[in-house]
């Protein structure tokens, strides 16, 4: 972990890594360098083979209260132009593998925006959710109008972002911005257990699956129905699905190669 001054890099033997949100005295705020080490991290993560999926959470008080105000606070148009704030972050959307995020307690503002760049949330039974940058003369700038505007709907995702009210994470459950809730204290191992879940299958077709998900976001149901058939046909020139299938027939344990 070493070179990181931000987050705690916990790479496990199981092909998970875990990465902690550590600026426990800002609430996990997310100032540049923060940014620029998790996009390091998700960027080595996406290279390393050995790793299959990846668990980002906070603290118990806080997954991230935003981006860092006091940093950002004095910065004009051009600062925030030139210096491509929060640009690092833009990997974990891109990122090919599984990365989930662990939310306890406040996910505001860039929070809830780097929770939603995760592929799904996982949360705790007392996380808050909310854009609460109008209250600060601002408004979301790293996806929150969109993403919330996905997940959640139109209707509450406007009244989130006009009013900067918090959302519960039963609310958040509920309205399908949370694909579950899980009491505060087992979180980060409930999480680590899904991912571990997730690693133990094959790590390219994992990829695959996770590619056509995300396609239905941009394209038409057409398309994403020829796109997900066309990957789906293609799993079967992999020696993974022949050994997941052949598994499945000798009633035994599939071992994937990745291959
Ligand atoms: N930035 C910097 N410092 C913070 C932040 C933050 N976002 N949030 C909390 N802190 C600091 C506090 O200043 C305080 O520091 P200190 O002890 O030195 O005074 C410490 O963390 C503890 O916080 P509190 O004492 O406030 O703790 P409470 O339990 O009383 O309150 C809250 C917790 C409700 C979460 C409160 O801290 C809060 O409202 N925080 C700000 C939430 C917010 O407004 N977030 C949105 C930020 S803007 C944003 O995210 C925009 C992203 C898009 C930018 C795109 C650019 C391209």
């Amino acid at each position: 972990n070493g070179k990181y001054n931000n987050i705690i890099f916990d790479k496990k033997d199981n092909g998970v890594v875990l990465i902690t949100l550590n600026r426990p005295k800002a609430l996990n705020a997310l100032n540049q360098e923060l940014c620029t080490e998790l996009g390091d991290a998700i960027t080595n993560i996406e290279k390393d083979e050995t790793v299959r999926a990846t668990v980002i959470t906070g603290s118990e008080k806080a997954f991230a209260a935003g981006a860092d105000i006091k940093e950002m606070s004095s910065m004009s148009f051009m600062d925030v132009y030139k210096s491509g704030l929060f640009g690092p972050l833009e990997v974990i959307p891109r990122a090919r593998k599984p990365i989930i995020a662990a939310v306890n307690g406040y996910a505001l503002g860039g929070g809830c925006e780097l929770a939603m760049m995760c592929d799904f949330i996982i949360a705790g039974d007392k996380a808050k959710f909310g854009q609460p940058e109008i209250k600060l003369g601002t408004i979301p700038g790293i996806g929150g109008t969109q993403r919330l505007t996905r997940a959640i709907g139109k209707a509450r995702a406007m009244e989130l972002t006009l009013t900067g009210d918090n959302m519960e994470a039963e609310e958040a459950r509920q309205s399908g911005l949370v694909s579950r809730i899980v009491p505060s204290e087992q979180l980060v191992e409930e999480a680590l257990k899904t991912a571990q879940k997730i690693a133990s299958y094959s790590s390219p077709i994992v990829q695959l699956a996770k590619e056509c998900v995300n396609k239905s976001f941009e394209t038409t149901l057409t398309e994403g129905l020829n796109l997900e058939r066309r990957i789906f046909q293609s799993t079967f020139a992999t020696s993974d699905q022949k050994e997941g299938m052949s598994a499945f027939s000798e009633k035994r344990k599939a071992s994937f190669k990745d291959e």
